[in-house]
């Protein structure tokens, strides 16, 4: 099975989580993708009513494509299940998460989420986490200070880019730092740290927030919870 198959896999596994009047919120993603369309499906099936709760223009346009009705966080009173994608797991389950510029509103949804499920292919697992580049969201203002300090601090800070190399503008138009650390030691320090400095808006950092992972692997899907 290729890596595509497994995120197909994963998605539609974590559709049987989702149940009739249930508020969920959906992440994003490629992994994310298969989910929305799968639930698309079961909605239609099953005529159910579930109201979607979304973290990006991206995943909101592909929602409403397939079917599900949608509302911002204001909107609902709660949401049962957040299920999203992840960059990075470790052998602790603190995670990465911002590869695709949206960890803002996807750590808004997550925080406020009953019950967070994170859905991915085996190779997001790692022992430490680090490898994949800890996208920071910063507001243009002083941007370029805050890359400057991080270079000092040896981040090795890249901002991120468009295809034509313009500075990537996120859902809020802000900018993403990437931070190429190899290895985070201490990740909770790292975050406060980061949290600390004016102009960052949030860090992909997912700490302490997941409680059921669900894994693409080439005998099935894997549960840890
Ligand atoms: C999203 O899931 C992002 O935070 C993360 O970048 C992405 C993982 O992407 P994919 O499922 O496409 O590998 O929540």
């Amino acid at each position: 099975m290729n890596q595509d198959q497994l995120k197909q896999q994963v998605g539609n596994k974590a559709v049987d989580l989702i149940h009739d009047q249930m508020i969920v919120g959906l992440g994003t993603g490629s992994t994310v993708k298969y989910l929305v369309e799968a639930l698309g499906e079961k909605i239609k099936h099953e005529n159910l009513t579930i109201t979607g709760v979304v973290t990006s223009k991206a995943t909101a346009a592909l929602a409403q494509k397939c079917g599900i009705s949608l509302k911002t966080v204001d909107q609902v009173d709660h949401i049962d299940l957040t299920i999203d994608g992840a960059d990075e797991i470790s052998s602790d389950y603190q995670g990465i998460k911002g590869g695709g510029a949206a960890l803002l509103f996807e750590k808004i949804v997550a925080t406020n989420s009953q019950k967070n499920i994170w859905i991915v292919d085996q190779s997001k697992l790692v022992d430490k986490l680090g490898k994949f580049p800890l996208p920071v969201e910063v507001i243009p203002y002083g941007s370029q200070k805050i890359f400057e300090r991080f270079v000092k601090e040896d981040y090795q800070p890249t901002f991120r880019l468009t295809s034509t190399g313009q500075k990537k503008k996120t859902d809020s138009g802000n900018y993403i730092i990437d931070l190429h650390l190899q290895q985070i030691k201490h990740p909770h320090q790292l975050a406060l740290k980061l949290k600390r400095q004016v102009g960052v808006v949030e860090q992909g950092l997912f700490l302490d927030l997941v409680n059921m992972i669900i894994v693409g692997t080439v005998d099935g899907p894997k549960i840890i919870q």
